[in-house]
């Protein structure tokens, strides 16, 4: 007879800042610039060198990147956080399901998009690019060791969309849009995405204790924000858009809360008046976040400048910012956080920052309501 007993916790956090025990930290392995589908056509911008390009990354940028996260691993591993690494499935395979076929994937970074940690569940996002819908199983063998060692984790996965074209606007697709247009269509909150079914990466979702803040955006929909309600019967969730942002993927290079009553908005991408009330009413300050140190980002890279403000709260006075950073590590001084430098430029184009590139098992800290 088996004597299996999952005994101890594993799997607690419920917000961005309380004091990190636990993390992720993803892997760049075999990563691939996927080819091209419609949401992720839409988030590349017209005059960017990924235009047209696919296959697997240049291998000596996915030595860079993996030294890049080793060493921040180790950083993290110094200050007492304990942190676990995925195990990468092949990405140069294709992808086919009953209702599309796409010809690679796309890597095992960044964690933050696909994992969504709830109190002691961790969600698995229903992805909403097709190169990255069998992401999650990246994560399944640390899914299954956590199940097996803590008896109250919950593994959860929302229901895998079906990303057939009714998913997505045909019109983002069509010849050079410019930014302009952008801009308006994301005012409108007329996104790439349509409302055919579910849909949201977890880089969209904040957690501040019992409020959920989800961006409505490319990557995700207002039915994914519905069904995160719905699946959070004991949270509440709000929906927010950033009309600043032409290409509205994933909130965490816009809005960073760093400690109870404190958020950097980025200053291209501010949160509309009428969606402040909340954090107004409760005393939350919401300060621009310092200028990006960069004028572009680095080559073959998805993300934009933003990622400055992309940072990792170790603590509420304990912030880890990118090295070559130097306006958002002054202002997070000003802020009376304590910066710790990271070298991990060379790593954005895997898909993000330091906040991107990890994704919570354990903060210290219960589910507080900090907007009573
Ligand atoms: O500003 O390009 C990047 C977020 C990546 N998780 C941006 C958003």
């Amino acid at each position: 007879m088996s004597n299996w007993t999952p005994e101890k916790t594993i799997v607690n956090s419920w917000n961005e800042w309380d004091p990190l025990r636990h993390v992720i930290v993803g892997k760049a392995d075999n990563c691939h610039i996927p080819p091209e589908e419609p949401a992720l056509d839409a988030k590349v911008p017209e005059d960017s060198d990924m235009r047209g390009q696919w296959g697997k990354r240049p291998q000596e940028t996915i030595d860079r990147a993996n030294e890049l996260l080793d060493t921040f691993a180790d950083q993290l591993r110094a200050r007492g956080v304990k942190v676990d690494r995925p195990t990468p499935i092949d990405h140069s395979l294709p992808a086919t399901t009953p209702d599309f076929h796409t010809d690679s994937q796309f890597g095992c970074m960044p964690p933050r998009d696909v994992l969504l940690t709830v109190g002691s569940e961790i969600l698995e996002a229903t992805m909403s690019y097709r190169c990255r819908w069998f992401e999650y199983l990246n994560y399944r063998p640390l899914m299954q060791q956590y199940w097996e060692e803590d008896p109250n984790f919950r593994h959860e996965s929302a229901p895998k969309p079906r990303l057939t074209d009714a998913d997505y606007h045909d019109d983002y697709l069509s010849e050079k849009i410019g930014v302009e247009k952008r801009l308006q269509w994301t005012a409108d909150k007329f996104f790439v995405t349509t409302e055919e079914e579910p849909l949201f990466d977890a880089a969209d979702v904040l957690r501040f204790g019992r409020d959920l803040v989800v961006q409505h955006g490319f990557t995700t929909n207002l039915k994914g924000i519905e069904w995160i309600r719905r699946h959070f019967p004991d949270h509440r969730v709000h929906a927010v858009n950033f009309p600043g942002d032409p290409y509205p993927i994933h909130i965490d290079a816009t809005f960073t809360p760093l400690r109870p009553g404190l958020i950097l908005n980025n200053p291209q991408r501010r949160l509309p008046d009428d969606q402040r009330v909340m954090f107004e009413k409760n005393g939350w300050e919401i300060v621009d976040a310092a200028q990006p140190a960069h004028n572009a980002p680095p080559a073959l890279c998805y993300s934009s400048v933003w990622l400055s403000m992309n940072v990792l709260v170790l603590d509420p006075k304990t912030v880890c910012v990118e090295k070559s950073e130097v306006y958002q590590a002054e202002q997070m001084d000003k802020l009376g956080m304590e910066v710790v430098e990271v070298d991990l430029r060379d790593a954005y184009a895997f898909g993000g920052g330091l906040h991107c590139c990890t994704a919570d098992v354990y903060r210290e800290g219960g589910c507080e309501d900090y907007f009573p």
